[in-house]
């Protein structure tokens, strides 16, 4: 009754922003992500009759403010009367700051739950669970270059090219620690009802998703950075001009923009994408990942830097 997995964030290069079903959790575009290699999430969760009530502990420390969004997987996961449940999260990277930990999370606790609870799901199955929790979760069950593909009835994941096939490195410049002003799920609402560009994203995001797989196709970078670059501001734009307006990006976020132009002007081959967070992702060709890094560690305002390759999808760490 119990079961461990391991999962790691994943970065949308063309993005997630808006539901076509709240209820559901079902996104109204489609996105194409990367999946990293050196962040991660360990679930690790038991099914456990002696408990009276589900417990959680991320890093150790008891939590009560995502109990509820996680218990809630479990109980889409298990279906009927479950067992009360100890979760225990462990997350090398920091939470809630624009990092997609919550994709991690969601794709390693539905992994993990789905062995507890004895029931052998395809990943495709395991996918619809996840993405119901958290949209981009659903992407964090595959590795490398990773499309997110609405259907009829749902969503279904796909591998376009496998981590080592292009293996891209990620640089990130964390700008700001801590939780954000207002949460994704909540940004995609205001920005669905009030943003005078939603209506176009919506209608434009094929368009850049047949750009971005061709570009994955032929491993042509630039043409992936230019679409990804494009579709990151698109998707900001919508957010700026919402009311609320939602700005998530902090002075050192400009400046990191700036050190990526200037990266670019001398021929580095690198792009940014930046995420509902103060963050920017700096995505290079491996040879050019010392430099990137170099660049944004001497930025104004960028307090830490993580890189990763790209790497796997969500899989059980034990099987007891
Ligand atoms: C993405 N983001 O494609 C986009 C880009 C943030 C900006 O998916 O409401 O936590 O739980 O489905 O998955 C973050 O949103 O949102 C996200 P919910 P989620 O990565």
């Amino acid at each position: 009754m119990q079961g461990t997995a391991i999962a790691q964030p994943n970065i949308a290069l063309i993005k997630y922003w808006g539901k076509r079903d709240v209820a559901l959790n079902l996104p109204a575009v489609g996105s194409i992500s990367i999946t990293l290699r050196d962040l991660h999430t360990r679930m690790h969760v038991t099914f456990d009759d002696a408990l009276e009530a589900d417990e959680l502990t991320i890093n150790g420390v008891p939590d009560q403010g995502m109990l509820p969004r996680l218990a809630s997987c479990l109980d889409r996961v298990v279906e009927h009367d479950r067992r009360c449940a100890r979760i225990d999260s462990q997350c090398n990277f920091p939470i809630a700051a624009g990092l997609a930990s919550s994709a991690s999370s969601f794709a390693a606790l539905t992994v993990a739950a789905a062995h507890a609870a004895g029931k052998a799901m395809t990943t495709a199955e395991l996918a619809s669970l996840a993405g119901q929790a958290s949209g981009s979760a659903a992407r964090s069950l595959l590795g490398g270059f990773v499309e997110l593909v609405n259907t009829d009835d749902g969503i279904a994941v796909e591998t376009l090219c496998d981590a080592d096939e292009w293996p891209l490195e990620v640089v990130v410049a964390i700008t700001e620690t801590g939780p954000k002003a207002v949460g994704s799920t909540e940004a995609m609402e205001i920005s669905r009802k009030t943003s005078p560009f939603y209506a176009n994203w919506v209608d434009q995001q094929a368009a850049d998703l047949d750009t971005a797989r061709a570009a994955i196709d032929d491993r042509d970078f630039d043409a992936l950075a230019r679409v990804a670059e494009h579709n990151c501001l698109k998707m900001h734009s919508i957010m700026w001009a919402s009311r609320p307006p939602m700005v998530y990006w902090n002075a050192a976020t400009m400046r990191c923009l700036e050190t990526v132009r200037a990266l670019q002007a001398r021929d580095v081959a690198v792009f940014f994408t930046i995420d509902a967070g103060p963050q920017v992702k700096a995505v290079c060709l491996p040879e050019h990942a010392a430099d990137v890094e170099g660049a944004l560690r001497a930025t104004p305002g960028v307090e830490d830097i993580m890189v990763s390759g790209l790497g796997p999808g969500a899989r059980l760490e034990s099987t007891p």
